[in-house]
């Protein structure tokens, strides 16, 4: 397998993912100015032009990064990275994916886009990503990871977003939930692995 990405950006969750699932991958990295990789054109991988892509062992192209998360977890069902399919808890598990990706990722895009001006972000970061952080906060108050008390690939995604925080001025540092879910997921060897492979250190 090849994992398409770019140092601290979406590609860290399937990053972890894959190694909790203790899987053997490359890393492809994307040069997001030139779209460019060492193979080439990044646009012959994926017309979106985005990371994470998944190139699976038989040629096939997987983006969008929560389908790659769940991809992984249901390929290698031994390593119990998600519930399993058709239960209930799989479904709780698919909200949190899908909230990470949707209220939280690309919220906390809009704080790094160059065509919001600061003082939009910060309004923005007030009247629309705090009661994110608020309930995230909340609900990590009373176990250590999105499913309760084992690990999951959402675990990995929140970590990864949440990660972007001081590169864009949020101070996350109240939320002492969520500070203390940074902490354990820091503690993680594949995070550790995931974060020194990018060359990326965190605050
Ligand atoms: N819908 C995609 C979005 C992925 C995405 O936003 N990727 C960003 C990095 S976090 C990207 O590749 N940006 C390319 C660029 O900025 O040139 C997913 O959820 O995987």
């Amino acid at each position: 397998m090849k994992l398409y990405f770019s140092p601290g950006s979406c590609g860290l969750a399937s990053q972890i993912a894959l190694r909790e699932a203790g899987q053997d991958f490359e890393l492809i990295r994307v040069d997001f100015g030139t779209k460019r990789t060492i193979e080439g054109d990044y646009y012959q991988v994926t017309p979106k032009g985005f990371v994470p892509v998944l190139k699976l062992d038989d040629g096939q192209i997987l983006t969008e990064g929560a389908v790659i998360l769940q991809w992984i977890a249901d390929r290698f069902p031994a390593k119990q990275l998600l519930p399993s399919l058709d239960t209930m808890a799989r479904y709780r598990a698919m909200e949190w994916l899908n909230y990470v990706a949707t209220d939280l990722h690309k919220g906390m895009a809009v704080m790094f886009s160059p065509l919001v001006d600061p003082e939009s972000k910060t309004r923005f970061a007030e009247g629309n990503l705090a009661s994110r952080f608020d309930y995230v906060n909340e609900h990590l108050a009373s176990q250590p990871y999105l499913l309760g008390d084992t690990f999951s690939v959402a675990d990995g995604y929140l970590f990864n977003v949440l990660s972007w925080a001081p590169r864009v001025n949020i101070d996350l540092s109240g939320y002492t939930a969520i500070q203390a879910f940074m902490a354990r997921m820091k503690e993680r060897p594949s995070v550790r692995a995931s974060l020194d492979a990018e060359g990326v250190t965190l605050a």
